[in-house]
């Protein structure tokens, strides 16, 4: 069965190399510990060998938080792993990711401009991440970033669970709540951090509490 993502919910999306403190594992583990409720493997250099090594790792230690795992672009290594993926609008096409995938996968997709919103929305896609929601110096070869304005349209748009990415941090999860994000995807906040447990912990904490 497809575990059902919750109402809010902070996901942590990996950069190795930001992890300047701990390794790889290490930053995952606190942050399942603390209460991150998704995790993205995303490294955009390391060799397949290395790739899949790494996720089948993170697979077998976020079983132990029953915490799902997300693989980034690389559906080949999700569909071997049986688990699911993150695409971009320069990756596999969704329908194609669901036909290999299956219907209990776990499918994330971003998108970068009205248009693209309006499409996944009619798609079965699991969630939709608006990219980026503020800019961020941890990517810089985005397009425009959406803004609370473009938060507060998306959310008039879908029913679909929101995730926005993007220069995340713990003062501004309230903000971007109220206007109806569910997920909050943070990089730097936490894999940069010399403390990913009291990190995580902080940008969980500060999550509105739903009933
Ligand atoms: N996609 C859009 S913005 C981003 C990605 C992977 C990086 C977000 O990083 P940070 O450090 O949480 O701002
Ligand atoms: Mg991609």
């Amino acid at each position: 069965m497809k575990k059902r993502l919750p109402d809010k919910f902070i996901y942590l999306v990996t950069d190795e190399t930001l992890c300047q403190h701990h390794t790889l594992l290490e930053v995952v583990a606190m942050a399942a510990e603390a209460g991150v409720k998704l995790v993205q493997y995303r490294d955009k250099y390391a060799d397949s060998v290395r790739f899949r090594e790494t996720a089948t790792q993170l697979k077998t230690l976020l079983a132990r938080y029953e915490v799902p795992l997300v693989i980034n672009d690389r559906v080949e290594v999700a569909q071997a792993l049986g688990v699911g993926v993150h695409v971009g609008q320069g990756d596999m096409p969704y329908e194609l990711v669901r036909e290999k995938l299956g219907k209990e996968a776990l499918i994330g997709l971003s998108v970068e401009t009205m248009e693209q919103l309006r499409a996944a929305s009619l798609t079965e896609v699991d969630y939709i991440a608006l990219s980026p929601i503020y800019p961020t110096p941890t990517k810089t070869d985005t397009g425009q970033p959406w803004g609370e304005d473009g938060l507060h349209w998306a959310r008039q748009q879908t029913d679909k669970p929101l995730v926005v990415i993007g220069g995340i941090k713990a003062t501004n999860l309230a903000q971007l709540a109220n206007l109806g994000a569910n997920g909050f995807a943070v990089v730097s906040a936490i894999c940069a951090s010399a403390d990913p447990f009291e990190a995580a912990r902080v940008l969980v904490d500060g999550l509105p509490k739903t009933s």
